[in-house]
């Protein structure tokens, strides 16, 4: 029997549409279940939307229809964008539905029982948007410490959840299972939290009156975070038998905003139902926009269709994933993405795929040939395939329990270093000269060897890149079935069927070019720099491609502050370093900026030895258009200063966290 796995997102709210960070949660939860069932487990995917409470009453009465309404048109709008991206989820779910109401009050009858519910008077000051209360203390400047918002003050009986009683059993439970919380810097946040002590929880509501009725407690409806939470056990079947089956859940993956409530709310309300804990909860950073909030009102939402549209959502899903290890912040930026598409999908796979396919249709008829035989320079590569099983065990499952989170930057690194590695070997190997050669045994070699690099870079890039992996198995004249497949083996290097025909080549990942982006997703600068077209009153002026106000048609020679926040900078250590064959002037650096290690090309040859570079801080421009000087590709620009010749390589006063951005 396959082994069961429930992974599940938080249920987003019914008062918008969703934007990238949504999609981020959903798509990399979408990801860890395409690899888990790769690997043979029966998962469970469930997202949903959360339909209850003020902010749903609220925002439906702003739009004059009831809040079923709202919720009917924005949680199909949800279910549709998850198409979209490629989401295969097992169950969507609704807090309006009856098999909820029927958990959730499951749940509390336990509660009760347990003796943790009781009725108080409430007085406090509670943020509509984030539906939460809050102390005196815990206010800043007199609003909600999350959103910065005014808060009401509310005074109301009220039914409590004795949440105080909970701290010690929260504590043990995060002590003993390092991996419950992750990635380490949230788990000691949360920690803390507890530490400070906690207070028992107000679980009904007087005014609310959009939510399930307490039963036996007329005009109290069930506070909106313990009617959403209970979502994941009303998935898993609960409290109908066999629920067992699906519970406790084994990931639970939210944003950093929604900690607490399941790290400590979620657990208490579990240990006090006598119900099993979900065994890890990892929390993602934030997407900011030109470093800030996105916001319909400052009009620097993304909509992640449009970017599926322009991009392809497999593009969108591999740069979400790609672009920040996953705990951290990152911001979101349109030229990045065209940057990193460019540079390392058309360049890379794609580039990869339509030279391969090319040339076996140019030299062998379209009929892909056994391998000639052992070639020593495939070596690396193959064995660099090998490891990527393993590669995702660590970032994805962590078999030591040590609490990192999830890693999904480290396979992508990897799939991309195979892919390098194969561009590579054909440009070494030079199968057009091994043609006009004649030499026949190690140019079949090579076409294999190529076409294997691509099984391999394909089945592996699968979980995140589904539609791809699924269209280069179809240009290699391949079927799979992802489900039912050997994953570990599917990295030996031979398992490619030689003597498969394949289809005319087709390009998968077309350059965009970085000057013609579609208005949707070109965002406005930040408010203080828009100008105003004196000629038409009240229109900003025009937007560039990549979302800073255009230049004025006279340039004055001054760089703007915009000019100047579009360059990446970041500190990098050099791992790497040799000299580029043939070049006098050139060295090939293996440089890591935190993030990854990239190669860079440095024309600084006649002034440092490789040696000399291994180990040094460097400063590098990062998103500097990828090059290929005598034949090597460079993935950015090492900063040096110097009259004619480099003189001296840039650095930092003093040793700065490795990708540490230089402003
Ligand atoms: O909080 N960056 O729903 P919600 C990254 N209904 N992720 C982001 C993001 C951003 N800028 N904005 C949103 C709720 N997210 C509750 C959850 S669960 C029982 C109830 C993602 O619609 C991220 O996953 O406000 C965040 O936790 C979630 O959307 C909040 O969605």
């Amino acid at each position: 029997m396959r082994p069961s796995c429930f992974i599940t997102t938080p249920i987003y709210y019914v008062n918008d549409v969703p934007h990238i960070g949504h999609a981020y949660t959903t798509i990399a939860a979408d990801t860890l279940a395409r690899y888990k069932r790769m690997t043979g487990h029966d998962v469970l995917l469930l997202t949903g939307t959360d339909e209850h409470g003020q902010k749903i009453q609220k925002a439906a009465e702003a739009r004059g229809i009831t809040p079923l309404q709202l919720a009917d048109r924005l949680s199909e709008g949800f279910r549709e964008v998850w198409k979209t991206l490629g989401i295969a989820h097992d169950d969507f779910i609704r807090t309006t539905e009856e098999r909820h109401r029927t958990a959730v009050y499951a749940v509390y009858e336990r509660m009760r029982a347990a003796g943790d519910v009781f009725l108080g008077e409430y007085e406090g000051s509670y943020c509509v948007p984030c539906e939460s209360f809050w102390t005196g203390l815990q206010l800043v400047n007199g609003n909600c410490p999350d959103c910065g918002r005014a808060v009401e003050t509310v005074t109301e009986s009220s039914w409590f959840f004795r949440l105080s009683a909970y701290g010690d059993r929260l504590l043990a439970h995060i002590e003993a299972h390092p991996d419950f919380i992750s990635p380490p810097s949230r788990r000691n946040e949360v920690v803390q939290f507890i530490r400070m002590g906690l207070r028992d929880l107000s679980i009904s509501r007087t005014g609310v009156k959009w939510g399930i009725p307490l039963p036996d407690a007329p005009g109290h409806t069930i506070y909106v975070w313990l009617d959403a939470l209970v979502n994941y056990l009303t998935a898993s079947g609960f409290p109908n038998p066999g629920y067992e089956k699906r519970w406790p859940a084994q990931t639970h993956i939210i944003g950093k905003d929604i900690l607490r409530f399941h790290a400590v709310y979620w657990p208490a309300f579990l240990m006090s139902a006598g119900l099993p804990l979900p065994e890890r909860i990892v929390s993602h950073g934030w997407w900011t926009i030109q470093g800030e909030k996105m916001s319909k009102s400052k009009g620097n939402v993304i909509d992640p269709v449009a970017v599926a549209e322009h991009f392809g959502t497999d593009a969108l899903r591999y740069f979400l994933l790609r672009e920040v290890p996953f705990g951290n912040d990152g911001d979101f930026s349109v030229t990045r993405l065209t940057e990193c598409y460019n540079a390392e999908l058309a360049n890379g796979i794609g580039n990869l795929l339509s030279r391969t396919v090319s040339m076996v249709h140019k030299y062998r008829g379209g009929t892909v040939p056994a391998t000639g035989g052992d070639d020593p320079a495939a070596v690396e590569m193959a064995q660099g395939a090998a490891g990527l099983p393993v590669v995702f065990l660590r970032a994805l499952d962590d078999p030591g329990r040590s609490g990192r989170g999830l890693l999904f930057d480290e396979p992508l690194q990897a799939i991309r270093a195979l892919v390098w590695a194969a561009n590579t070997y054909i440009h070494d190997a030079a199968p057009w000269d091994l043609h006009k050669q004649g030499n026949d045994a190690r140019l079949d070699t090579v076409l294999y060897n190529a076409v294997e690099s691509l099984r391999i870079a394909a089945t592996f890039l699968y979980p995140f890149m589904p539609e791809s992996a699924g269209r280069i198995w179809h240009a290699l004249g391949l079927r799979v079935d992802p489900h039912h497949m050997d994953f570990a083996g599917a990295a030996r290097w031979g398992g490619y069927p030689p003597g498969t025909t394949l289809p005319p080549v087709v390009p998968l990942f077309p350059r965009k070019d970085p000057e013609s982006l579609p208005a949707r997703l070109t965002i406005a600068a930040p408010a203080q720099e828009l100008s105003v077209d004196k000629n038409e009153p009240g229109t900003p002026a025009p937007q560039s491609s990549h979302g800073a106000p255009a230049s004025p048609a006279t340039d004055d020679g001054f760089a703007s502050i915009a000019d100047f926040s579009r360059l990446r900078i970041q500190a990098g250590v050099v791992k790497e370093a040799e000299r580029v064959r043939k070049s006098e002037k050139l060295l090939k650096l293996q440089v890591d900026i935190g993030t990854e290690v990239r190669q860079i090309v440095a024309g600084i040859g006649r002034k440092f030895t490789p040696e000399e570079m291994v180990g040094r801080q460097v400063v590098v421009l990062t998103n500097l258009r990828p090059a290929v000087l005598m034949g090597v590709e460079s993935q950015g620009m090492l900063l040096a200063a110097g009259a004619d010749e480099v003189e001296a390589l840039l650095t930092t006063s003093a040793p700065v966290t490795t990708g540490a951005r230089i402003r």
